[in-house]
């Protein structure tokens, strides 16, 4: 059987290029400004670099929206410029992987183009085109083939007015859905593919790759209780067919390669035994998932816009849950933060009194279970959600849509700011805090977002020699994770399971023992462990001796190892 594969010590970090450094000061990060920050990297320690994407694009999604997938978007710089970050990242010892965006694709993609210039058109059937529902003219209020609810708001159908047909798009109507049935859909993304690893990189972190295979019949989902929308998911989400397609692309593009890639599936929605089918590497699928159950547990009845508390020990059973269900087969990915979700920080830890102590126990909690750590940018300084004042400050097409919808339908403008606010995506997109200067180091240009003003005191440049910073204690736990095969492959057992606000667990591995404590609320605990007297091997505050007993100060977090 297979060697124990590279990824399962490794750490991965996320590159949002559009926020990460702007080189030619456009005002917009680039691919010349990313290589010229991979020292930044190299320093924390990780393993590889996940790109967002950098393809051409409209940008009506930040290049989630794809109109030529072999082209870089000017923006971004050229394919010289690319192919020098790559080199500069495998320099310095990391590697690469790109983003795969091929559930859908820009309205600009020349597919989508051809696609949409004819009924008889050959490429008319790459895409999900669909008549009006029976009895309605094209356009007519619900005239939509089917009732389902886009991931940003509204239908997910739109009227091209000159064939009378609607087409799909789960995302925005400038994100077609493409055809996963027709086998040359199929074959033009693996070609597009293998074109990507005979140029050197390593890898891809697949977007939405669990909504490629629809229900052909498309039926009408449940009613969601907005405008008369319904729920799809059950039709296009995880169905059976994505497993043959995820298959087919593991022989066609991956098999044979010389090098172990990195392949992991962002999945929306998904179970942990759906997760265990897709990551057991003897279904040749891919090697791990981005759940989501774990980022969806303060979402409210209203959705992620209407945020609740979250209670720790739903987030201790999710996380643990996953452990168990992905440990003897499969493999976990562990996540807080990406380009989508709002800071961790902001989120479940408190970024005012204990900015430093919650994020580096939030760190310390998340590193050290079993699975391949990701690190978002500006994440490892502690970087915090930022104070939009009203929708003009907002650049995020799920945002604004949102906001524009719950308006119309009579919602208060403040409260749905406030949900904005707390879970809007444009948290994650402020420019990184690199230093004190206007712009935060990022580039000369006006910055596409403005950095978020607490980058005068936080920023990379005040925590690189402060052995207690964000950073430095990211550097450690990427460390540990290299250094102690315990991190890497130990057993996971949850300890103080129904605690509400201490995050305990246990790794083993043969008689190495590791144990990991976190008070993650403002108010000081005291725990029971039955382990022996022992000190810490790492804290993000004075450490403290573990007999019997241990004492923790607000956001206190601890690592004790025994062999
Ligand atoms: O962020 C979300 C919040 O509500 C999700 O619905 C998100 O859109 C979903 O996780 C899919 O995300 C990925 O595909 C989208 C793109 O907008 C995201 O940036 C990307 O990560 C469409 O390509």
């Amino acid at each position: 059987s297979d060697p124990v594969p590279w990824w399962t010590s490794a750490v991965v970090y996320q590159v949002y290029p559009r926020s990460f450094a702007d080189a030619d000061g456009d005002g917009i990060g680039d691919l010349l400004g990313a290589a010229s920050r991979l020292d930044h990297l190299k320093r924390l320690g990780v393993d590889v670099l996940w790109l967002s994407p950098v393809y051409l694009s409209p940008q009506a999604d930040n290049g989630y929206d794809i109109a030529d997938y072999q082209v870089i978007d000017p923006v971004f710089g050229t394919m010289d410029d690319f192919d020098r970050l790559l080199a500069a990242a495998h320099v310095r010892g990391m590697k690469l992987i790109m983003d795969l965006v091929v559930n859908h694709t820009s309205d600009q993609h020349p597919w989508f183009i051809e696609s949409r210039s004819a009924a008889r058109n050959p490429k008319r059937d790459w895409y999900w085109w669909r008549p009006p529902r029976e009895g309605f003219a094209p356009g007519e209020p619900g005239a939509e083939p089917t009732n389902w609810e886009s991931f940003f708001g509204g239908s997910t159908w739109t009227l091209d007015e000159p064939s009378g047909e609607y087409y799909l798009h789960l995302f925005d109507r400038r994100q077609p859905d493409l055809n996963w049935e027709n086998p040359e859909v199929r074959h033009a993304v693996h070609e597009m593919m293998r074109w990507w690893l005979d140029r050197g990189v390593d890898g891809f972190r697949m977007d939405v790759i669990n909504l490629i295979a629809k229900d052909p019949a498309l039926p009408d989902g449940a009613p969601t209780g907005t405008g008369g929308l319904g729920d799809g998911y059950p039709h296009y989400g995880t169905r059976p067919r994505v497993h043959d397609y995820l298959r087919e692309m593991h022989r066609e593009v991956f098999e044979g390669r010389p090098r172990r890639l990195l392949t992991v599936g962002e999945m929306p929605g998904v179970t942990w035994e759906q997760a265990r089918l897709f990551t057991d590497p003897a279904r040749r699928e891919v090697d791990m998932v981005f759940q989501f159950e774990h980022v969806s547990l303060d979402h409210g009845p209203g959705g992620k816009f209407d945020p609740r508390p979250l209670d720790l020990r739903d987030l201790k059973a999710c996380l643990g849950r996953w452990q168990t269900a992905l440990g003897e087969v499969g493999w976990n990915s562990l996540y807080w933060n990406n380009h989508d979700q709002p800071r961790v920080v902001s989120r479940f830890g408190d970024d005012d009194r204990w900015w430093r102590e919650s994020a580096t126990a939030l760190g310390t909690v998340l590193h050290l279970h079993r699975g391949t750590p990701y690190v978002y940018q500006g994440e490892e300084l502690g970087m915090t959600n930022a104070p939009f004042a009203g929708p003009e400050d907002l650049r995020d097409v799920e945002s604004l849509n949102h906001y524009r919808q719950a308006v119309a339908a009579g919602a208060d403008p403040e409260a749905v700011l406030r949900g904005i606010r707390a879970m809007g995506r444009d948290n994650a997109r402020t420019p990184v805090q690199w230093d004190a200067s206007p712009h935060a180091g990022f580039g000369a240009g006006q910055p596409w977002l403005p950095v978020n003003p607490n980058h005068t005191w936080l920023n990379a440049e005040a925590q690189y020699d402060d052995p207690a910073s964000v950073f430095n204690h990211y550097r450690r736990l990427i460390a540990l994770r290299h250094e102690l095969p315990v991190v890497a492959q130990g057993d996971f057992t949850m300890l103080l399971a129904d605690h509400p606000q201490v995050y305990a667990y246990e790794r083993t591995l043969g008689d190495v023992r590791l144990l990991v404590v976190a008070n993650l609320g403002g108010t000081a605990q005291t725990v029971e462990i039955d382990w022996p007297a022992t000190d810490p091997i790492l804290s993000n505050v004075d450490p403290a001796r573990l007999d019997g007993t241990v004492d923790l100060t607000p956001w206190a977090a601890h690592v004790y190892t025994v062999d």
